[in-house]
This record gives structure tokens, sequence and C-alpha cells, in this order.
């Protein structure tokens, strides 16, 4: 694969001052010199006029940029080629570098290649791909963390901790028939430390949903009973208008969705339908819709409005906090068991809402910083078989040292795996296939 060269777009299709175009692989230089005429100095840009291989037609006028391997992104030789920002010179430039025999690139493969050639981890190109999604300043701060190398260098320390144990524990086992006493000793400062690195992955397995959560956001869920005023709070949350609002009960039907930056924190907010006794197969489509969304989430907030009579909410499955919220609080004053009581019309407590919100976003989202976030799921599984793992060594004390042994390699396999160390190539294509093209 590595032999063909590839490029892509590396900017959105579409109008723009100016569009980026990527190449990596060993025709590049040769390709560079076919467009422009010349190949600039490594790192320094070069005004040039791109010219088509087979027509010799002028493209565009270009600033073209030439990073000679080892020292670029993707560790082979690499082009730039930045023109002007339309669909038109971007198709007929890419027309032209098929030409040449290069093939278009595939999401991701230019972080894969400089994985491949060793220019960056398999943490740190996660990274790369959450800076590039990032939409929130926190989620901004955790992936650039996460290019940097801050995970992958507390995933080594772990490793570096494994693989001393496992010698020391092989050390061991040659010299086993030079007295049980030493044995017995060095076998429980071997456990000792096994004991403390468990408890260590332990720590970062109770943090690990906190940086998934941050990547994913936070599900906030609105129900309550029908014309509670639940889509005019997310409407007034978005500051827009999504969702339909209407004096008749039962307007929302299928569940509606606003992404929203809460002082830097992801929150998806739902609005859903109102749930009551009901006969109408789609209105309870749409309420047990709006039940699962309930069980999925971390918040629900349950809308009451004046004189409805029930207050509490029901029991929702799965695991989110529940606030009750009275609505339509410039008809009628918010009843005791309300949390807050607040008014789409007037305004009054929305800004308490709010910041209340971000508050418990917060609590929710962040880590303290002493253990560097695990942002996925594919983390958390190799650290959980890792923490596993060794405390089949704690609880087994008394186990055949080559058992021991094992286990210890177990664990550091699947630490391994996180930094893509070991036996990943079965997750490769996942991970880079969710890139985005010229990536
Ligand atoms: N006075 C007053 N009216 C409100 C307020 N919020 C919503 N309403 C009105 O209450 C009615 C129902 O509002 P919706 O937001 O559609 O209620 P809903 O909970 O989404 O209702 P369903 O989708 O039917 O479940 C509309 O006529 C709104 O204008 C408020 O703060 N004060
Ligand atoms: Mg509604």
């Amino acid at each position: 694969m590595q032999d063909q060269t590839i490029f892509a777009m590396a900017t959105p299709p579409g109008r723009s001052a100016i569009a980026v175009c990527r190449i990596s692989g060993p025709a590049t230089r040769g390709a560079v010199l076919r467009l422009a005429g010349r190949v600039p100095a490594p790192r320094q840009a070069q005004l040039s006029r791109l010219a088509h291989p087979l027509s010799g037609e002028t493209i565009d006028e270009a600033v073209v940029l030439f990073f000679p391997g080892p020292r670029s992104y993707t560790g082979e030789d690499c082009a730039e080629l930045q023109v002007h920002g339309g669909r038109a010179v971007s198709r007929t430039l890419i027309e032209a570098l098929g030409s040449l025999g290069l093939r278009p690139a595939e999401p991701g493969e230019f972080t894969r290649r400089a994985f491949l050639n060793d220019k960056l981890d398999l943490a740190e190109a996660e990274g790369v791909a959450d800076l590039v999604d990032a939409e929130t300043e926190f989620q901004r701060r955790q992936a650039l963390r996460q290019l940097e190398g801050r995970l992958s260098r507390q995933v080594e320390a772990w490793r570096s901790e494994l693989i001393r144990l496992r010698a020391q524990l092989e050390a061991e086992l040659d010299f086993a028939d030079e007295g049980d006493v030493a044995e017995l000793m060095i076998s429980n400062i071997i456990i000792d430390d096994a004991r403390q690195l468990s408890r260590e992955l332990h720590l970062a397995l109770q943090h690990a949903r906190t940086g998934e959560r941050l990547r994913d956001g936070l599900r906030i869920v609105i129900a309550g009973a029908p014309n509670a005023g639940k889509s005019t709070l997310l409407n007034t949350l978005a500051g827009r208008d999504i969702a339909i609002v209407s004096e008749h009960p039962g307007t929302t039907r299928d569940a509606l969705e606003v992404h929203l930056d809460l002082g830097g924190y992801p929150v998806t907010v739902t609005d859903t339908a109102g749930l009551r006794p009901s006969d109408d197969p789609i209105e309870r489509i749409g309420m047990d819709r709006a039940l699962a969304h309930a069980a999925a989430c971390d918040l629900v907030l349950w809308l009451l409005e004046p004189g409805s009579g029930a207050t509490a909410p029901p029991v929702f499955a799965g695991s989110a906090e529940v606030w009750t919220l009275a609505t339509k609080c410039d008809i009628a004053p918010a009843p005791a068991s309300a949390k807050l009581g607040i008014s789409a019309t007037t305004g009054i407590g929305l800004d308490r809402l709010e910041c209340e919100m971000q508050a418990f976003a917060r609590q929710r989202l962040e880590t303290g910083g002493e253990v560097p976030a695990l942002t996925r799921e594919r983390h958390r599984q190799a650290l959980a078989a890792a923490a596993a793992a060794l405390e089949r060594v704690v609880a087994g004390p008394r186990l055949p040292p080559e058992v021991l042994a094992e286990e210890i390699r177990v664990a550091q396999n699947a630490v391994g795996r996180i930094a893509g160390r070991v036996d990943v190539e079965d997750v490769l294509g996942e991970i880079f296939s969710r890139f985005c093209i010229g990536k």
C-alpha cells in the first residue's frame, strides 16, 4: 500500500479563499515537478503556476510546499498545494493528479501512514481525529492533550512497570532453587508492586467514562406531560425555532436533538413526546422513544405546568439524575416540590437553569486532571483487561510463578494495545475509517 502515492483535498468542498491539496508517497516529488515545473526547497513556500500534465493548460496559481520524508506528517515525501478554493479548481486538480497515476486517499490514510511510520502512536492518532471533531473548548483541550501524547506517556509508564515486574518474576524463576526464604520475599515485593499498579489502573478506569462523555457530549432529556412547555424550553435553550410549539397537547411526537456548547462543555439536549395514557399507536411509539432517551441520558429535566396535579416524576430506567422544573411561572408560582421555576415567556429562572446545567456538566465531565482521560471504549476495555489480569496476580500469589508471569504478560499486551504497540491490525481499519478524507 505504501508504495502508492495518495492525494486528497484537505479542506472541505465548496467555495473558500483557498483550498489545500495534500500528496504523500514516493511519487510526490515527480508529481510536483510535472504540475509546477519545479520542486520547491524543502518546507519553503513557492508560488507556482500549476499546469495540467496532459493538456498543458494552466489549472491555477498556487503556493506549493514540499516536505521530504521522513521529516513530514506521514514520514514519507509529502507536498501541499494551496490553490484557490473553488469547486472547479479542486476538480481539475484532482483529475490532473489522477492522470499522473496517483490515487485518491481513503479517510484517515495520511494519519494511518504516519502511524505506520512511527510518527505518532494510535492514541495520538485518535487525538488528531478528536481535535478535528472538537466542537467545544474542553473537547479541544482533551483532544490536544491526547494528540500531544499525555495518554500515550501514561500508558507507556504502566507498560514499562509491567515489563519490570515480569523481568523480576522471571529472574526469580531462574534462581528458584537458591533458597525458599529469598523467593518468598521477592514474591511479596512483586505482589505489592502489582497491587499498587492495579490500584492505579482502577483509578484511571473510574474516570474512564468521563473522558468518553466529554468526547461524545453529555445527554440531557426534556420530558413531561403534553403541553408542559418542553419544546418551548428546547427552542429557548437553542436560541432558535427547532421544535413546533402549540397549545395542542401531543404536538411533539418524535425526539428532537440539539447540540449545545454549555460554557465549553458539549451537551446534547433532546425534546421528547409528552407522556400520557394514549391509544394512538403513533403517539405511543413517540412515548417509547421518550422513555428510551430518558433511560440512556445523564440528566432528565422533568417539566410540570401549573395545575397539572401530579408532581412526582415517573421512575425512569437507567441512571439519569432527574430535576423537576415548574414551567410557565409567569402564570402561577412554582410548587415547593420543584427544583426550579422557569418561564420561557418572561425568562424567569432561565439563567439559573443554565448555571445549574453547566455546573452539572462540569461535575460530570471534569477528570480532575491527575490521570489522563481515556477517551474511547477501546481504551477502557484494554485497561479493564489489564486490571483483571493484575487482580489475578494479586489474588493468587501462591500460583506457580510461570502462571503469574503469563498474567503480567497479558496485562502488558492489553495496555500496549492502547498506544497500538501490539496486535492492532484488526482495529486499524475501524479507527482510521472514521477520520475525514485528507487527514
Ligand atoms: N404562559 C406561558 N406559556 C408557555 C410557556 N412555555 C410554553 N408555553 C405555552 O404552552 C403551550 C405548550 O408548549 P409546548 O412547548 O408546545 O409544550 P410541549 O411540552 O412541547 O407539548 P407537547 O409537544 O404537546 O408534549 C404553548 O402554547 C406554549 O406557548 C411559558 O413559559 N409561559
Ligand atoms: Mg413539544
